[in-house]
């Protein structure tokens, strides 16, 4: 028998990527779903062992939905580019290394491309590919891909989005995925047409309610949740810094929610978050600086 989603359903979504789960919850829970990340329920990470985006994307769901007895969705996902034979592909965020440090990951990018091929306008051919796997406690599975195209650019430009989005330059676009506005980027990314696809083999009988929206923009602990992700993600500079305005519009937005308002006490959190996160050594300085700002606001 075929396994059917249901509004009031409780999803795991298979991924221990806090931007990833963010970009899933954003897209499934409009539709009645209750997402909780595999983190959340401490399900262990499998190795990605597999030669393809489908595979690793089955492997990760089948694993947290036969460690879970839930319905589970995991995505798979990378930059592949022409000149580079596909490289780095399915290797995508092993080529940031242990700390998932993009700002290295783009720059080996570049290197290789310059190495190998030199570089010239417009930039090397590329794309994003993304596999989502839905995966039942039985064992039935399905997987939708969706692709974008376009070149890279190098120096990248932009603070937003994650990973490799500052170097990608969507075909027919002038910013890159790191430059544009969120909403612009899931409008065409290769998550949301895989999203899509899903959507209409899965969702079709689910109405679509008013659900999350954007991080900061309703408030909450989604807010919260939203600016940890992208805490969690950054790389760049120019992420940080975008990620300070996202900050600050939170403060204004929703004060109410800061544990730690005003300067004195944000600045005394500030202190002793960072004397305790001894575990934090070996964070890339970006990230650290905007966890501490985060954990800040909130810390006591
Ligand atoms: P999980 O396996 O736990 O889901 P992961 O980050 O290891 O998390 P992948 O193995 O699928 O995920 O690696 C995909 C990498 O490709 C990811 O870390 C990003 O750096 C990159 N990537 C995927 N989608 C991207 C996007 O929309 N924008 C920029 N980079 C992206």
């Amino acid at each position: 028998m075929t396994n059917v989603l249901e509004a009031g359903m409780r999803l795991v979504v298979a991924s221990h990527n806090a931007g990833k789960v963010w970009e899933i919850k954003q897209l499934i829970q409009p539709f009645g779903l209750d997402a909780v990340s595999a983190g959340d329920l401490n399900l262990p990470e499998p190795e990605e062992t597999e030669t393809t985006f489908a595979g690793n994307a089955r492997l990760k769901a089948v694993a947290a939905a036969t460690a879970s007895g839930l319905p589970a969705l995991a995505d798979d996902s990378g930059l592949e580019v022409d000149c580079l034979g596909g490289a780095p592909g399915i290797y995508s965020a092993r080529w940031a290394g242990p700390t998932k440090d993009f700002s290295l990951a783009m720059k080996k990018v570049a290197e290789e491309v310059k190495q190998r091929h030199g570089w010239s306008a417009p930039g090397p051919k590329a794309n994003f590919i993304c596999a989502l796997c839905l995966a039942w406690p039985d064992g039935q599975t399905e997987v939708f891909e969706g692709r974008v195209d376009g070149v890279l650019v190098w120096p990248a430009r932009g603070g937003n989005g994650f990973g490799y989005d500052p170097m990608f330059l969507a075909e027919g676009k002038s910013e890159t995925f790191g430059e544009m506005e969120p909403a612009e980027k899931h409008a065409m990314s290769h998550r949301s047409r895989a999203f899509e696809i899903f959507k209409a083999a899965k969702l079709d009988g689910l109405e679509r309610g008013g659900g999350a929206d954007v991080a900061t923009a309703n408030g909450g602990a989604g807010a919260f949740e939203g600016l940890s992700a992208a805490a969690a993600n950054l790389s760049t500079r120019a992420e940080l810094a975008a990620f300070v305005g996202h900050l600050r519009e939170d403060l204004k937005a929703n004060p109410g929610n800061w544990e730690n308002a005003d300067l004195p006490r944000f600045l005394e959190a500030m202190q002793g978050w960072l004397q305790d996160e001894t575990s934090l050594e070996d964070e890339p300085r970006w990230r650290l600086l905007a966890k501490a700002l985060l954990a800040a606001s909130m810390y006591e």
